[in-house]
């Protein structure tokens, strides 16, 4: 049976109620895990109350401010981790950014600034929140992160994003060589296109969530339930065999040649 009561998660990524993390915090939470949640703190606070009144029927145990960007963020929200819980078990990483203009024309014109901007938020934090978490997980741990067909293949507009999911997902296999040893578990779920406010702010979304609906063997899009369930496997003992790997959940879409 699929359990996690007494593991203690940290989820990040969670925006709105269209984020797949909110999805995948909906699932770890009824299987029992108890939460922590961080949010991308703005000036104003108003990102703060709108995450907090979302998660507050999941009761987290921590809600914390985590700019990926700002290492003494990510210092003072496992120093919170540690304080409160002792240890972690889950990590899910669920975060992505890279500047609009360069999600769109050609690939040859990203900046340096806008490639190591993407790179930075989206593939390089996965290593800074693992090291933070490794001494934390003393007793074995899973970390999960997200990741995009566009990081293997050629998706139009994807552009420096798929460079920087191509990153993430080589990182997921040296982490996962490196924390084996200490029963950590890396994996990275590859969903098919969902709309939330990252995709959403992407022109030509609809269209490509058309195509997946005929394209696709399920012939439909996933649901951020679905990608929350397949976490939800990943961080639980269900899985404990499986590390260092890329899992699917795209109704089967990569799969086809035409
Ligand atoms: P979303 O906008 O709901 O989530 C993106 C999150 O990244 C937000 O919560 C945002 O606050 C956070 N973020 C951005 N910059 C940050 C920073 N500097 N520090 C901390 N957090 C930061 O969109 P989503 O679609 O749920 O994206 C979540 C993950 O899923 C991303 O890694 C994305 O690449 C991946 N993904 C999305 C799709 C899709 O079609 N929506 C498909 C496959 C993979
Ligand atoms: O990883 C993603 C979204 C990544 C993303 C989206 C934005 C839009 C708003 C990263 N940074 C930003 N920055 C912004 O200012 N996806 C997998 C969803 C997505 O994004 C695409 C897609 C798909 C699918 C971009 C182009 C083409 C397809």
């Amino acid at each position: 049976m699929l359990d996690l009561t007494g593991k203690h998660a940290l989820v990040t990524g969670i925006a709105n109620n269209r984020s797949i993390a909110w999805g995948i915090a909906q699932q770890l939470h009824a299987a029992g895990a108890d939460l922590g949640i961080t949010y991308l703190p703005d000036e104003k606070g108003k990102h703060e109350r709108k995450v907090k009144d979302l998660v507050e029927p999941l009761s987290p145990s921590l809600f914390l401010p985590c700019n990926v960007q700002n290492d003494e963020q990510v210092t003072a929200t496992f120093d919170a981790v540690k304080e409160k819980w002792g240890k972690l078990d889950i990590l899910v990483h669920c975060l992505a950014f890279a500047n609009r203009d360069d999600l769109t024309g050609d690939f040859s014109a990203t900046s340096r600034e806008g490639f190591q901007l993407a790179l930075d938020i989206s593939a390089y934090s996965l290593l800074s929140l693992s090291k933070a978490a490794k001494p934390l997980m003393t007793e074995g741990g899973s970390i999960v992160t997200l990741t995009y067909l566009g990081g293997v293949r050629v998706i139009p507009n994807y552009n420096v994003m798929g460079i920087a999911k191509a990153a993430l997902e080589m990182n997921v296999r040296y982490l996962a060589s490196e924390l084996g040893s200490s029963n950590i578990r890396v994996n990275g779920i590859s969903a098919g296109p969902i709309r939330t406010l990252a995709s959403s702010a992407v022109g030509g979304i609809l269209d490509m969530i058309h195509h997946v609906e005929e394209m696709a063997p399920l012939r439909r899009t996933v649901t951020q339930e679905e990608v929350g369930k397949a976490t939800a496997f990943l961080c639980s003992d269900l899985s404990s065999g499986i590390t260092g790997q890329i899992l699917y959940v795209d109704s089967g879409y990569n799969i086809m040649g035409m």
